[in-house]
């Protein structure tokens, strides 16, 4: 039988569930997904198929803003600054775990703790199948890039 997920990845499996997404199940790895490059590694596919959960805080209104990227871009922060209107900065551990309710390394593109204004990397709909993370530094669950855009409600950005 299969152990019983920590609470954090529970959370993001019932918010699977709860979005007509019943069929993505989380997974507990035996080895770190905490950074994109540990997830590849871990999950035995290529960094570019792994999503990376950025959460960003705009300076003005303090709201965070969470761009998923693919594991090998690197997110322009002006360019997000551009689209929200504001200047944005990398949010603090503190910030990520108190807005989104999941620490650094397991941060999920789904379950937060308020509705966050999410951006997509357009290069994720390059790949038939993709990871993301689900709460905790060992747990990720496969999706495709379309699932991703329907759960999250996100816009799809080409990061510059
Ligand atoms: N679990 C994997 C994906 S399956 C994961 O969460 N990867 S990640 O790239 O989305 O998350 C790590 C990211 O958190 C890093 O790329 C970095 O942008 C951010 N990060 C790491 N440490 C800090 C820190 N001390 N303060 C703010 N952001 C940080």
């Amino acid at each position: 039988m299969q152990k019983a997920l920590p609470p954090s990845a529970q959370k993001v499996q019932r918010a699977l569930e709860e979005r007509g997404f019943a069929h993505c199940t989380v997974v507990e790895l035996p080895s770190s997904t905490r950074t994109a490059q540990e997830a590849a590694q871990s999950i035995g596919c290529g960094v570019e198929q792994i999503v990376k959960s950025l959460v960003f805080r705009t300076q003005q209104s303090d709201v965070p803003i969470l761009v998923v990227a693919s594991g090998s871009n690197r997110v322009n922060e002006q360019q997000i600054s551009d689209l929200v209107g504001e200047p944005i900065e990398k949010a603090k551990a503190s910030f990520v775990q108190r807005r989104t309710g999941f620490a650094i390394g397991g941060v999920a593109p789904i379950g937060h703790a308020e509705p966050l204004r999410t951006f997509i990397d357009r290069d994720l709909l390059r790949y038939e199948e993709i990871w993301a993370a689900a709460g905790t530094p060992f747990a990720v669950f496969r999706l495709t890039p379309q699932e991703l855009v329907a759960m999250t409600v996100g816009e799809l950005i080409t990061i510059e």
